[in-house]
């Protein structure tokens, strides 16, 4: 099977470094080498981890509480093509991050090549602790990674961000949320008043992840094309530690990839989005713990292996 792969080194969403470093340590890891002979996929990968340092701007000041747009916008706009020339070759695509900001781009891509292919809309499942729901006007950090589904959905609109046309947009009511546990005010109010899918981890607690993944494609229907949007930050700080934002009380490492092992399973996946690893995260903070960067990038690694097929058996 074909598999397109996007490596990009990004942190313009947010305001630590390091996150940039995140598809490198995927990478050395083993990822691609693991999704290649270990899972038989014909890779179509240029080798390159991008930085898109020409269009990252020395001057970059906030617009309407948007820190570094036109950062966000250009690596977006351009990452938008690399995603939407694999989907449009009828390839699944996997984006490595990056901040969360990526999956404008990403995500955006997959749904317009998806729509021209196969005349759908995209579904997309965000896993996550946080929506990345606020516009730039509700949002308390005005940092950009908190915004793509904002941005993604319609729900919001800038001129920083005109490029993003109605064929690249995830209708709101094909969106679910797995893993929610830190969303702000504004957050809550977009996703009430927009009747927005959501299992939070309450309902995780409440039901169980396979009831709760259950319901989600339910929710979804059966003939909709899944992206996953999968923010390292959804799973427990014991699994991975080393991301910018941690929020104590989140998905198992097993929960996280059974979340994964069934949406492979579904036949429908057609992107995955696996940003905010940051191996430098917990040096910079002075207790530099190479075991919990190793921790947090295995955790990235076997996610991203059982969307792709690994527990198959
Ligand atoms: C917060 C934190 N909701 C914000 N967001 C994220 O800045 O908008 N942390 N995404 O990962
Ligand atoms: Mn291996
Ligand atoms: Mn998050
Ligand atoms: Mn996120």
């Amino acid at each position: 099977e074909d598999l397109g792969v996007v490596a990009v080194a990004f942190s313009g969403g947010q305001g630590k470094g390091g996150v940039d470093a995140g598809p490198d340590a995927l990478i050395k890891a083993g990822l691609l080498d693991d999704l290649k002979e270990d899972l038989g996929y014909k890779l179509h990968y240029d080798g390159l981890i991008h930085s898109y340092d020409d269009l990252i701007p020395s001057h970059d000041p906030p617009i309407d509480n948007m820190k570094r747009p036109t950062a966000c916008s250009k690596v977006n706009a351009r990452l938008h093509e690399q995603t939407y020339e694999h989907a449009s070759q009828g390839r699944m695509v996997l984006t490595l991050g990056g901040d969360h900001s990526i999956a404008i781009g990403s995500i955006s891509g997959v749904a317009r090549g998806i729509r021209e292919r196969l005349g759908k809309p995209l579904a997309v499942i965000w896993v996550d602790a946080h929506a990345d729901l606020n516009t730039f006007e509700t949002s308390p950090s005005g940092n950009v990674h908190g915004m793509p589904v904002a941005f993604l959905s319609g729900l919001c609109k800038h001129d920083v961000f005109s490029w993003l046309t109605e064929q690249c947009l995830i209708p709101a009511d094909k969106l679910v949320y797995i893993g929610l546990r830190d969303v702000d005010r504004g957050e809550k109010k977009l996703l009430r008043d927009n009747k927005i899918k959501a299992f939070s981890m309450h309902e995780v607690d409440r039901y169980g992840i396979g009831k709760v993944v259950d319901m989600a494609l339910e929710y979804i229907g059966d003939d909709t094309p899944i992206h996953l949007s999968f923010d390292v930050d959804a799973c427990d700080p014991v699994h991975a530690p080393s991301t910018g934002t941690p929020v104590r009380g989140g998905l198992t490492l097993r929960e996280g990839d059974y979340i994964c092992e069934a949406l492979h399973q579904t036949g429908k996946l057609v992107g995955m989005d696996l940003v905010e690893v940051n191996p430098m995260i917990l040096a910079k903070e002075g207790g530099a713990d190479t075991w919990q960067v190793a921790e947090t990038v295995r955790t990235g690694c076997s996610l991203v292996r059982c969307a792709l097929g690994e527990s198959l058996l």
